[in-house]
């Protein structure tokens, strides 16, 4: 019998994919992505900016002061522009120098010391066992969240992707631990505020609180989590489909945001607060633009209805639990002796949640960019662009209904 369709293989081959490999110790990250048209304009300063995005804010540890990623480009790009053909990032692990004698892929002349007392929260306990590790920094390295480095790489070059295409995707700070921001109105605010800030936050006052709390964490010898907001804006309406479970857009920005490390939940326009409210006090009345044809007067459905994009922009939330390296460590059991003992510790971050709104851009930036592809296809961007002018002049036409054309119903 063959495969089933749809359950464990893709509908048809992924017009877009993408791959990282990499251990946070080990000599570098790579990423690799195919399926990015030919002639998109791309610089390696687009993937620096980023990279140095998610390497800011409050409350990192110690590796970010040994870090300074930087992207480089080894296949795909020829003098500025895309080939259409994968293309491939290295991202150097500067600390890769000082284990040496542990990350080595060569076989270890002495045996290191092994990682045996897992970190509750972790991968290190069921990655151990499914992989059946005896040194729990087999599966730790991978796990680790360096590798959300490689991610924000590939982002980039969606991001510049979307960019084309007229679509900006950017991320705000909105809760860490009990410190809840109050964003200003208007989207542009917030993206200018958020880029300037540490925190990623629109509200300065909240920064500040925010720090506090961080700060506060670091002094307990504990770890904070929150909540980061994820917009994008100018996203045509149509991307993904209500036909197939696995075409959903909603679904797929769900799972690209929940895969990040430590996510724990994802929300999508009014989310979990949608199942306080009535359904007249939830959906988003259509109304007429003079410039867009019809609009809605709100958007609590966060850009989609039906698994699709309906031109309004995509609003998504990720919430981060705290970093479970812990400097005050949880109680564990030694995976050699058996005996209770307290989980491992070697270094961690108090607070990730500006990283992580970066890593969010990036996901929402790869999810984005694969629904586009699917909807517009193009194997040069001269014919993706084609594609989205027909399209959008097409669902233009079906927009403009006269205000006074007689439904049938009268
Ligand atoms: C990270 C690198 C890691 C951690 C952090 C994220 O470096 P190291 O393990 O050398 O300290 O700082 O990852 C975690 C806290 C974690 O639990 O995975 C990075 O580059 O973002």
């Amino acid at each position: 019998m063959g495969p089933t369709p749809g359950l464990c293989f893709p509908r048809k081959m992924a017009a877009f994919r993408w791959f990282t490999a990499g251990e946070s110790h080990g000599a570098e990250l790579i990423a690799v992505v195919e399926g990015v048209p030919a002639g998109l304009e791309l610089r390696v300063e687009h993937l620096d900016e980023d990279l140095a995005r998610r390497q800011r804010g409050y409350g990192r540890g110690g590796r970010m002061k040994i870090e300074q990623d930087r992207a480089i480009i080894v296949a795909g790009v020829r003098g500025g522009q895309t080939l259409g053909s994968p293309i491939a990032v290295r991202i150097e692990n500067r600390d890769h120098a000082s284990w040496l004698d542990r990350m080595s892929t060569a076989p270890f002349e002495s045996p290191p010391e092994r990682v045996t007392r897992p970190r509750p929260g972790h991968a290190d306990l069921p990655g151990s066992l499914k992989y059946d590790r005896a040194d729990v920094r087999d599966v730790l390295e991978r796990a680790s969240a360096r590798e959300t480095a490689a991610r924000v790489a590939l982002g980039a070059i969606s991001r510049v992707f979307l960019s084309a295409l007229g679509v900006d995707v950017f991320a705000h700070v909105v809760r860490i631990g009990e410190v809840e921001a109050s964003p200003p109105a208007g989207l542009e605010v917030v993206r200018d505020r958020a880029r300037a800030s540490e925190m990623a936050c629109a509200d300065p006052d909240a920064e500040r609180r925010m720090r506090d709390a961080i700060a506060e964490a670091a002094h307990d010898k504990d770890t904070l989590g929150g909540v980061f907001e994820v917009v994008a804006t100018g996203v045509p309406v149509g991307l993904g489909s209500h036909v197939q479970w696995d075409r959903r857009l909603d679904g797929q920005l769900a799972h690209a945001l929940m895969s990040i490390q430590a996510i724990k939940g994802v929300e999508i326009g009014l989310g979990f607060e949608a199942a306080r409210r009535r359904g007249s006090a939830t959906h988003d009345a259509i109304v007429r633009d003079e410039r867009l044809g019809l609009t809605r007067s709100s958007n609590g459905a966060g850009g989609l209805e039906g698994g699709i994009s309906n031109g309004m922009p995509i609003v998504c939330r990720a919430a981060m639990k705290p970093i479970s390296t812990l400097r005050r460590p949880l109680p564990s059991i030694d995976l050699e002796t058996g005996a209770a003992s307290l989980a491992a510790f070697e270094r961690s971050d108090i607070c990730a949640v500006p990283a992580a709104s970066v890593v969010g851009e990036a996901m929402v930036c790869l999810a984005l960019t694969r629904a586009a592809l699917e909807k517009l296809g193009g194997d040069s961007m001269t014919e993706t662009s084609r594609n989205l002018r027909g399209y959008l002049a097409q669902a233009a036409a079906r927009l403009t209904i006269p205000a006074s054309e007689p439904t049938i119903d009268e």
